[in-house]
């Protein structure tokens, strides 16, 4: 039988010490996010062991919901910021919410059917992600970006459509500040 816990995250480093999942995602496996390919070379080329971004997550597998951190570190390549794949979720009846606790950023959103929206990630906002709608989050900040995730157990992880096309929208630094701009990359 599953028993109540008390669960401590750390909002300001994303650490859960209960944490039962983690995995850590190296800048370096994500190269065919970012447009500018010649400037992703040159970063990697300085920064060969630099991370992205770190997921911890607390899961008891018979329940049906579990939640936890992605704590993104800062970073541009090119005129992109630091993100994360992006994807829409295997069960398309299953939404999300992310609770950010540190740091600054966007969080992109799409639908199959074209829609866009972007929703600001500060600390106190807790992003409410509708099924359905594919979820990539942007460090626009210059410290850690944390958030707390909580989903649905068996949602799943569809990264296919999102590594294979990107996302509409990409979030860049223009004059200094972050902005959207449609990706002229993509299919539309
Ligand atoms: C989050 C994300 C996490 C990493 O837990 O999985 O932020 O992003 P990617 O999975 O897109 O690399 C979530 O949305 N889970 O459903
Ligand atoms: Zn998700």
């Amino acid at each position: 039988m599953l028993t109540p816990e008390a669960i401590f995250i750390d909002g300001r480093t994303g650490d859960i010490p209960k944490a039962n999942e983690h995995y850590t995602k190296p800048v370096a496996e994500l190269r065919g996010l970012y447009r500018d390919t010649a400037a992703f070379d040159t970063y990697m080329a300085a920064n060969p062991d630099a991370v992205g971004y770190e997921v911890a997550g607390y899961r008891q597998d018979s329940s049906d919901i579990f939640f936890g951190t992605t704590t993104m570190y800062p970073g541009k390549i090119g005129e992109e910021y630091f993100m994360t794949r992006g994807h829409y979720h295997v069960r398309r009846d299953c939404g999300e919410a992310y609770y950010t606790q540190s740091g600054r950023g966007l969080l992109l959103l799409q639908t199959r059917e074209g829609e866009t929206r972007e929703v600001e990630m500060a600390p106190g906002i807790c992003a409410f992600i509708p099924p359905d709608w594919a979820h990539r989050s942007v460090n626009t900040g210059h410290a850690p970006l944390v958030f707390v995730w909580f989903c649905q157990t068996t949602a799943g992880h569809n990264y296919g459509d999102i590594l294979t096309h990107g996302m509409r929208r990409l979030a860049v630094e223009r004059d200094g500040h972050p902005t959207t701009i449609p990706n002229p990359a993509f299919p539309f």
